[in-house]
């Protein structure tokens, strides 16, 4: 949506932002060739992993992460293969895959495709090997409430293993559901709006948010979110996880 007289939602401070889909800004990548780059966060504003949307016509490739990095990828639009581990894994909207550090992997689009992909340098742990290449989808995994809260349901993508130093989550709101209480952590967030909206409270600032809204949440952002609509607010969550803040 193209905004008229230089206004946008989109907010940028030291400790959170907010990007709303009419800020994009489509760069190239070296390892997606053809495919339009819009990078949401990234080091550059504070944050110590990266949160991008590859749009990826029929026919284009794509490769690995650059070395040290490992990546999840999550399939919005379309229909891509991943090319990993000797096997073809079939990819459509709302299935999922975790590419372990160096692992190396091609991403090709059946049809036109959307996905969004999470990057960050791997926290290696004492004692524990890399986790293992992980492709599902949001179906096959059950969905929990959150704190006794059956009006906010938890799905949690990862496994639940040390080895594992992120998680990533969907968290389903119903209409007038919200956070139990507003959160400060250490760790950081990379958030997108999968459907619906509501008010984000970030900080000292609360803003309304929708479908397509990307939020980072650094270390110590105080966040709360409430659902407002008829329908569901749903979005994709990530956090690092199970280190140590010394090592985080
Ligand atoms: O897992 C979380 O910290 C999550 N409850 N945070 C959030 O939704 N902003
Ligand atoms: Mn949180």
């Amino acid at each position: 949506m193209r905004q008229r007289f230089g206004e946008t939602r989109s907010t940028i401070t030291r400790r959170h932002a907010l990007i709303s889909a009419d800020s994009h800004e489509v760069t190239s990548l070296p390892n997606w060739p053809g495919s339009d780059i819009v990078f949401t966060i990234t080091p550059q504003m504070g944050a110590r992993f990266t949160q991008y949307f590859a749009t990826m016509p029929e026919g284009a490739e794509a490769g690995e992460p650059v070395d040290g990095m490992e990546r999840f990828l999550f399939v919005l639009e379309g229909h891509v293969e991943l090319v990993a581990d000797q096997r073809i894994f079939q990819l459509q909207a709302e299935h999922y895959a975790f590419l372990p550090m160096d692992q190396s992997h091609r991403i090709r689009a059946r049809t036109g495709a959307r996905l969004i992909l999470i990057e960050r340098a791997y926290i290696p742990l004492k004692g524990h090997s890399l986790p293992d290449l992980l492709v599902s989808s949001t179906d096959d995994v059950t969905a929990r409430p959150l704190k006794g809260d059956d009006m906010l349901m938890l799905k949690k993508l990862m496994p639940e293993d040390l080895s594992c130093d992120f998680e990533v989550n969907t968290m389903d709101f119903s209409p007038g559901a919200g956070l139990a209480y507003v959160e400060t952590h250490f760790m950081e967030h990379g958030l997108l709006f999968l459907n619906g909206g509501g008010v984000y409270r970030l900080d000292d600032q609360w803003y309304p948010v929708e479908q397509g809204d990307s939020i980072w949440m650094g270390p110590y952002c105080a966040q709360w979110f409430g659902a407002i609509g008829r329908s569901n607010a749903r979005y994709l969550i990530y956090k690092n996880w199970n280190r140590d803040p010394h090592q985080s």
